[in-house]
């Protein structure tokens, strides 16, 4: 049972079942969950999420070290929400980094200073399946314990398409060069219909989805994400969170869920108003309360700002991800008002107790390193 204070008899009808069943710890159906979507004031939605969340986590608020290094800005796919993203020709505009540059990126960084490596970028048609596991390999030679958290599916695809290795021989030559796990971007939104208007270029929903299936029964855990509050409409929104529930049922393989609220700087879709802080808690609520199978919902300060991050985790956020020091240009470049996002850990770990949370250090995987 979940502990929270409500007067049932004071809830619309079409809602009240509903909201029994998420108090007595049931799983909601996707119609039920779009119901409370469209339907459900904030104060109850957002009172449900925070005590799923305490019953869940607790007060606890997970954050790791790590860094995020982008090989290349050149990508040969064109999705409208893009800020970052240049072609070959406009190559000006581009950065490639040589595996020596990303791996001194690396040894910058004392080896109890970081524990993760996060590797995401553009598709560059040069950068390969060999080159990428050489990277994977240098990085592993001189940290041999860090985690590598590499490559959304859309990198994955295109690298195994071009080497002519199914995703699993793909996946197995990586995980042997040392990559560890895999992280949730290039999810988007899966229905056909607003995929094919946003990014109708790049992997499928269903390679996506084969692609995390994959690496999980290879043992490689991986996160999952939605890009919300562009074209998308509610139904959009329970669809996609349904494909990937119904995947962690077989497989167990998500460890966070991370909604990416679409920021509209510089891309394509730039007319577009971007959504209200109320319509973003909804999502992360909603998100809280739809998977019973996923532990954390994870909220990416550096996308969402500092101040909302710690809002959020009143409701349904219990890990913010952390970069101890953020060279990630996707957001920066899509007009998010931190233009160098860092925090140190005395930065993380007050920004979580000035909220009245418990700072923890995690690894990648969720193994709890230090209390704050
Ligand atoms: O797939 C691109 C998003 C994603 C915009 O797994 C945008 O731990 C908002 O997935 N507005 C890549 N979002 C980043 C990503 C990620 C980030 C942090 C942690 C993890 C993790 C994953 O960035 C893309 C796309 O959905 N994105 N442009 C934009 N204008
Ligand atoms: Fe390329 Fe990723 Fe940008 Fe799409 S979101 S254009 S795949 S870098």
């Amino acid at each position: 049972m979940l502990n929270v204070n409500i007067d049932i008899s004071k809830i619309e009808l079409s809602i009240k079942d509903i909201v029994n069943k998420i108090i007595e710890e049931k799983r909601i159906t996707d119609q039920e969950t779009l119901l409370i979507l469209e339907k459900a004031p904030n104060s109850l939605l957002f009172l449900l999420a925070n005590a799923k969340r305490e019953r869940l986590n607790s007060n606890n608020t997970f954050f790791n070290k790590n860094i995020h290094i982008e090989p290349t800005n050149i990508c040969v796919f064109d999705c409208k929400f893009c800020s970052y993203s240049r072609l070959l020709k406009e190559k000006s505009q581009g950065w490639e980094h040589s595996i020596d540059e990303m791996v001194e990126m690396v040894k910058e960084y004392k080896e109890d200073e970081i524990t993760e490596v996060h590797i995401v970028g553009g598709v560059h048609p040069k950068m390969g399946l060999n080159y990428f596991i050489e990277l994977i390999k240098k990085i592993k030679r001189i940290r041999p314990n860090i985690h590598i958290k590499a490559f959304t599916a859309v990198e994955l695809e295109y690298m195994c398409r071009k080497a002519k290795v199914s995703y699993k021989e793909g996946l197995k030559m990586l995980k042997e060069a040392g990559q560890n796990s895999l992280p949730g971007g290039g999810a988007e939104i899966f229905s056909n219909e607003i995929r094919n208007i946003i990014c109708k270029d790049k992997c499928t929903s269903e390679q996506w989805l084969e692609i995390h299936k994959t690496a999980h029964e290879m043992g490689m855990q991986s996160n999952a994400t939605i890009l919300y509050g562009h074209i998308e409409k509610p139904s959009h929104i329970i669809d996609h969170m349904s494909r990937i529930r119904d995947l962690q049922d077989t497989t167990s393989g998500f460890n966070a869920f991370i909604p990416l609220k679409y920021r509209n700087g510089n891309n394509q879709m730039s007319h577009l108003k971007e959504v209200s802080i109320i319509d973003d808690i909804r999502m992360y609520s909603i998100a809280r309360l739809y998977f019973d199978n996923i532990k954390h919902i994870k909220a990416y300060w550096p996308m969402i700002g500092k101040e909302t991050t710690q809002n959020l985790l009143s409701f349904g956020v219990d890990d913010i991800d952390g970069t101890i020091d953020d060279s990630t240009k996707i957001y920066s470049m899509a007009g998010v008002e931190d233009q160098n996002p860092t925090m140190s850990t005395e930065e993380i770990t007050n920004l979580i107790k000035k909220v009245k949370r418990k700072p923890i250090e995690r690894d990648s995987i969720y193994n709890e390193l230090k209390v704050y």
